[in-house]
């Protein structure tokens, strides 16, 4: 099965430009790919949007309505600071060709095909087994938090130690679950999740360790049993887990949503089998950012820059001159100001 992952699309009225350049890209590659299957993996909103002019709320929720004229959308909540409470609702109530599915924790869906093409449909309670048409098993996880963790946890005795625990308890549930669905037909399991795995990177170059909060490690993600797991938050594209074959992707913002982020930001086209995929990146076109530090060794005018470090054909580059106050720049060339 084919499908397209994007994620931390950040839609905010100041960067509409780049967030529907991104949609529009997503759509085109959709159609010419046939996919069978969008993910948006959370963080679609930067923060509340109010619908007011500026906003650009219409634009945004048509861009992510026409998605899903393609292929059905699976969406799930991302950061409460960004997908705040009850703003990915609007979606679900668009009138489009295939449907838009807010996924819930702990709830099975089918990727299933009709004479009018790809739907997702939610498995009724207690349902064994997938329909034998069903192309793909889908699972969503949203960003780990106490507040819906905590009501799937019985014993409030040691809050901290049962909310980690109901979070892994709740990856090997899934992988359960996949194993009673799909013991008849031979599907891809797709799980989307947003949030912080243990060994992802930051664009700072940090390794996230195990030990801090509800952040679960590969081994957990890997009790679900996924053929491709589709996960938000980190904003620099990687995969995780690797080296224990784990089929773990961020798949990185939709655009370089600061000067810190110096990634090609783009989307994963993926083609997942029972037990194996490929993926490869589709570019969304923004300018890379790059910075270049170097240091004024004489006078700015003798700066090389190119001595120091290649420029990215095309990117926006931040030139980030130390100098020394001994040498009298302040002197010569005035205060530091915007232009210096
Ligand atoms: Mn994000």
């Amino acid at each position: 099965m084919k499908l397209l992952h994007l994620a931390d699309l950040h839609a905010r009225g100041e960067r509409a430009k780049e967030v529907l350049q991104s949609l529009r890209i997503a759509k085109k590659t959709a159609l010419r790919e046939t996919v069978s299957l969008i993910v948006l993996a959370g963080d679609t909103w930067d923060r509340a949007v109010l619908n007011v002019a500026g906003a650009h709320f219409i634009e945004f929720v048509t861009a992510i309505g026409e998605l899903a004229d393609v292929a059905p959308v699976a969406m799930i909540y991302g950061t409460p600071t960004h997908d705040v409470e009850g703003s990915l609702e609007v979606f679900e109530t668009l009138d489009t060709r295939h449907p838009i599915t807010l996924l819930q924790p702990g709830i099975a869906y089918q990727v299933f095909n009709t004479p009018n093409g790809s739907e997702i449909i939610q498995m009724p309670e207690g349902a064994a087994k997938l329909h034998p048409l069903a192309t793909a098993l889908l699972f969503g996880v949203p960003e780990p938090n106490k507040k819906w963790l905590t009501s799937m946890v019985d014993n409030r005795d040691d809050a901290e130690a049962a909310i980690r625990n109901a979070l892994r308890g709740l990856f090997a549930g899934l992988g359960a679950m996949r194993r009673g669905l799909t013991s008849h037909v031979s599907v891809p399991t797709v799980l989307v999740y947003h949030g912080q795995v243990a060994g992802a990177r930051l664009q700072t170059g940090d390794i996230l360790d195990a030990g801090a909060g509800l952040r679960p490690s590969v081994d957990d993600l890997a009790l679900v049993g996924a053929d491709y797991i589709a996960m938000g938050d980190i904003h620099e594209p990687q995969r995780v887990g690797e080296s224990i074959g784990l089929p773990a992707y961020y798949c990185g913002s939709a655009y370089p949503v600061d000067f810190g982020e110096t990634h090609e930001a783009g989307c994963n086209l993926v083609n997942v089998l029972p037990g194996s995929h490929t993926v490869a990146r589709i570019s969304f076109e923004h300018p890379r950012n790059q910075t270049i530090r170097t240091t004024a060794e004489r006078d700015m005018f003798s700066l090389d820059v190119a001595k120091h470090e290649p420029v990215i054909q095309g990117a926006r580059v931040k030139l980030e001159v130390t100098c020394d106050k001994d040498h009298g720049f302040a002197d010569r060339y005035g205060a530091p100001d915007e232009s210096s």
